[in-house]
């Protein structure tokens, strides 16, 4: 095959864009259970916080204007729940007029927002009311007036809306691992967790439609790929099984048929056909041993020093995405996908150039299949706060420095403009990078 035939190109409209979350960049965000579990000493890398964060809800305009120069037609954000409801039932109005204003530069710049309603985040008076473990109508109807709030606000300006972000994270991490709040390490309380998830995105979903139904609303998926850590290991082999179930098969499997986790005839109403689109986030792959105290591990206990490995210890593994793509496709055989999220926290910027065109690459194979992938958004606009990692993962395209908060475009967000620009990766990005870098230690 020629250089000249090696062109990737994606199909016309393709939705090019990038993605944050309110608490990860916004700063100020106090009134919620993040910043509450922030405080608690040993749960963040270094102690740090997000008070400041990126500054965003005071430096948004210029922050818009870096989307400009990126290029991209869509951007993900989401809506910080806490700041409109820092009390129950009393919505906080500058705190609406504000988000008026940011949508309001975004449509301005043609630029189409897709908005999250749950970002991992959620008022402390909710996480003190049980949280994602308290799935009474009472409960729950808190996050119905919080969407129907937002939806009749915005019908007219957001028509892209996503109801939970990585449900399967919130209820692993924060039930099962342990080290994202409320700090539990309970298979019964992630059971209740996906299922109140599950439950909060269903009505999330309706009362969207009912309020307009043109709108688009799909969920977020976190996908890995999930491997025995050795596979001579039959203990390992089968607890790999088991947890490719708790975290990428059970939600699918729920989504699809409607039945609660870990019911097989338990179903919740109108959970089923409750998506337009469904979105997929996509990074890396993860090991799992008995011999690991924690289970799951997104890294090698013993990197080879030449893989490429994050500060974060994570392994890319560009053709898991390319699986994930299939593993939906054949769940849903006729929704559209979004690419949510898809990124690599590391200081190194030429390996996040490496990163987002051998993923792109897989991405666009996945089209070739007939896939139907309507978009991409990179992860993350700029470096942000890293939720347990604290500061010390950089994910952005846009080099944020902490001390003065100036914003510098890395050369990965010059490589990203320009495949936007082109619509995919032309012979010239090939020539710069001419190889596929990744093989998995598996
Ligand atoms: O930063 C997170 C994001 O909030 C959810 N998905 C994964 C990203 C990287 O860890």
């Amino acid at each position: 095959m020629t250089l000249e035939e090696r062109k990737f190109l994606f199909p016309p409209n393709f939705t090019w864009g990038c993605a944050t979350s309110a608490h990860q960049i916004e700063g100020g965000n106090f009134n919620n259970q993040w910043w509450w579990w922030e405080q608690q000493p040993g749960k963040i890398h270094g102690g740090d916080t997000s008070e400041v964060a990126c500054d965003h809800w005071n430096r948004f305009e210029e922050d818009f204007d870096l989307l400009t120069q990126l290029n991209v037609n869509a951007y993900r954000m989401s809506f910080e729940w806490s700041r409109i409801f820092p009390k129950p039932h009393e919505p906080d109005h500058d705190a609406i007029e504000h988000y008026h204003k940011m949508i309001d530069t975004l449509i301005k710049k043609n630029i189409t927002p897709f908005v999250t309603l749950l970002h991992f985040t959620v008022p402390k008076w909710w996480h003190d009311e049980g949280g994602f473990k308290n799935d009474k109508k009472v409960h729950l109807d808190h996050f119905t007036q919080f969407v129907e709030l937002i939806i009749k606000e915005f019908k007219e300006e957001v028509k892209y809306w996503n109801t939970i972000n990585e449900p399967n994270v919130v209820a692993v991490i924060g039930h099962f691992v342990g080290i994202f709040p409320p700090g539990e390490k309970s298979f019964r309380s992630t059971i209740k967790a996906t299922n109140t998830l599950l439950k909060m995105h269903t009505l999330a979903y309706h009362r969207i439609k009912k309020i307009d139904h043109a709108s688009q609303v799909g969920i977020v998926k976190n996908i890995s790929i999930i491997k025995p850590y050795r596979q001579e290991s039959m203990m390992d082999r089968i607890i790999a099984k088991f947890a490719d179930y708790l975290y990428n098969g059970a939600t699918l499997r729920s989504l699809k048929t409607g039945k609660l986790f870990s019911s097989f005839i338990r179903k919740w109403d109108r959970l089923k056909n409750s998506l337009d689109f469904i979105g997929l986030n996509y990074y890396v792959f993860t090991l799992i041993s008995r011999k690991f105290p924690e289970l799951m591990r997104v890294m090698t206990d013993n990197p080879d020093p030449n893989k490429l490995c994050t500060g974060l210890g994570w392994e890319p593994y560009p053709e898991g995405i390319l699986l994930a793509l299939r593993r939906i496709k054949k769940t849903f055989p006729n929704l559209p996908i979004y690419i949510t999220e898809n990124g690599i926290g590391t200081d190194d910027d030429e390996w996040r150039q490496r990163y987002i065109i051998d993923h792109l690459k897989m991405v666009h194979q996945a089209i070739q299949e007939g896939i139907d992938v309507r978009g991409y958004f990179y992860w993350s606009l700029m470096d942000n706060f890293e939720w347990a990692e604290g500061y010390s993962s950089r994910f952005g395209l846009v080099h944020v420095d902490y001390n003065t908060q100036k914003r510098t475009m890395k050369e990965s967000g010059k490589l990203y403009a320009e495949i936007v620009k082109d619509n995919g990766i032309t012979e010239k990005i090939l020539k710069k990078f001419p190889k596929d870098v990744y093989k998995p230690s598996f």
